[in-house]
């Protein structure tokens, strides 16, 4: 029988474990069991959850709120439409809400995953469009956009394009207004690409800011792609996942989809209540089709513990049902004095994004970008980042490293 495979992290003082999964197999999926006549159970038999393990933490010494029990449940796919929203209500929509319990992991079944193409692009996609194979990419992010006119976008955008990044990406708090509205914005920022390409020779994508009530996504991204949009970026958490599989597998919208982890704070940081990083950022957001997933670093202002981030990394590059990897983007009050540890933790393959790390550059936005750029060579290099500062032409490392320091691991 194909089956979807839940596992539960759930904290209880006293509670009988196996009792405790057996009815949340049970609850979950038939609803009651053992006052079923015979006849009715032979019947229900294929759509009863089955309970495969329950690895309990319970020394004799353990302290009050500590004893807990890892708990492995399969779910058939009989019970459910092949869609995510259907998949999460089944295994951990009431459950979400009965006691300490978080959804730690979700493994799909094969028919499950067949209804997904997951990202259209993926890292390889992105990697091929922008002509950079063996580096880290560089991404950036607009600031100060609320309020700002087109011409003041035209200025940053320009800006941060000359500092050398691969990527643009719109601020996700930047929804449609009467000032920047999203054609114009995208017509307006992807003539200063142009015109910035000319001078750096580099390609580049910019994520336009993908808003508006969920019945028009679909038609506004048409239209940003129509206005000459290479990519979007998109508030997954807040629409749904599945707004994002319907964006990612319409065949219309034939751009990158830049996944934002906006609202995932209120999920996953709980060691007792939610869902964990690398199923919510993870690999909930491959599923769905997001080509770049940001998340929160251990480095940076918004810090995520480095094993969790880790393995939101995992889920977004490991082998997951043939689908493409997903750009993992760690995020948050990065500079380049962090480039040594991201590329320690996570290779060539990642977005180093930064916002302030790249507008707040004592020397401005576009030795912003530089600085990030020589960063990131000098750690390929192997070359320590104060020795590449004190290079001749690397001013704007030596600028950074001033203003921000070095972090150590
Ligand atoms: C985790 C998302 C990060 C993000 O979207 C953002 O705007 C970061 O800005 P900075 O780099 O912290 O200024």
């Amino acid at each position: 029988m194909s089956m979807c495979i839940a596992t539960y992290r759930s904290y209880d003082d006293k509670a009988d474990f196996n009792k405790k999964a057996a009815s949340i197999a049970v609850g979950l999926t038939v609803g009651s069991w053992t006052e079923l006549p015979e006849a009715q159970k032979a019947q229900m038999e294929k759509h009863l959850g089955k309970v495969l393990s329950v690895e309990a933490y319970e020394p004799a010494n353990a302290a009050q709120g500590e004893r807990y029990a890892d708990i492995r449940i399969a779910y058939p796919d009989i019970n459910f439409s092949r869609d995510i929203p259907a998949l999460l209500v089944t295994v951990f929509g009431k459950l979400s809400m009965d006691g300490r319990i978080k959804l730690i992991d979700l493994d799909f079944s094969e028919g499950f995953a067949s209804a997904f193409p997951g990202p259209k692009f993926g890292l390889q996609g992105i990697r091929d469009y922008l002509g950079v194979q063996e580096r880290p990419l560089l991404m950036s992010i607009f600031k100060s956009v609320v309020g700002h006119d087109l011409g003041g976008l035209r200025d940053q955008f320009y800006k941060q394009a000359l500092g050398g990044v691969d990527l643009i990406k719109d601020d996700e708090i930047l929804f449609e207004n009467p000032l920047t509205p999203l054609e114009k914005r995208v017509e307006t920022c992807m003539e200063a690409a142009r015109q910035a390409s000319e001078e750096t020779g580099q390609k580049l994508l910019y994520a336009v800011n993908l808003t508006g009530p969920t019945s028009q996504l679909a038609a506004n991204a048409r239209k940003a792609i129509a206005a000459g949009a290479n990519a979007l970026l998109f508030n997954v958490l807040a629409y749904g996942y599945d707004a994002l599989h319907e964006l990612s597998s319409d065949s219309g919208i034939s751009v990158p989809i830049a996944a934002h982890p906006a609202m995932a704070g209120a999920m996953y940081p709980s060691p007792h209540y939610g869902i964990s990083a690398s199923l919510l950022l993870g690999k909930l957001m491959r599923l769905a089709g997001a080509d770049l997933a940001l998340f929160p670093s251990p480095y940076g202002s918004v810090v995520m513990p480095k094993a969790e981030n880790l393995a939101v990394k995992e889920a977004l590059l490991q082998p997951l049902h043939g689908l493409k990897a997903s750009f993992p983007v760690p995020s948050a009050g990065i500079h380049p004095g962090l480039v040594p540890l991201i590329l320690q933790d996570f290779g060539t393959d990642v977005v180093v994004n930064a916002g302030g790390g790249i507008h707040g550059h004592p020397m401005g936005t576009a030795a912003g970008g530089q600085a990030f750029r020589q960063a990131i060579a000098a750690t390929l290099a192997g070359t320590p980042l104060r020795q590449a500062a004190a290079q001749p032409g690397h001013e704007a490392l030596a600028s950074a490293i001033e203003a921000w320091g070095i972090r150590e691991a």
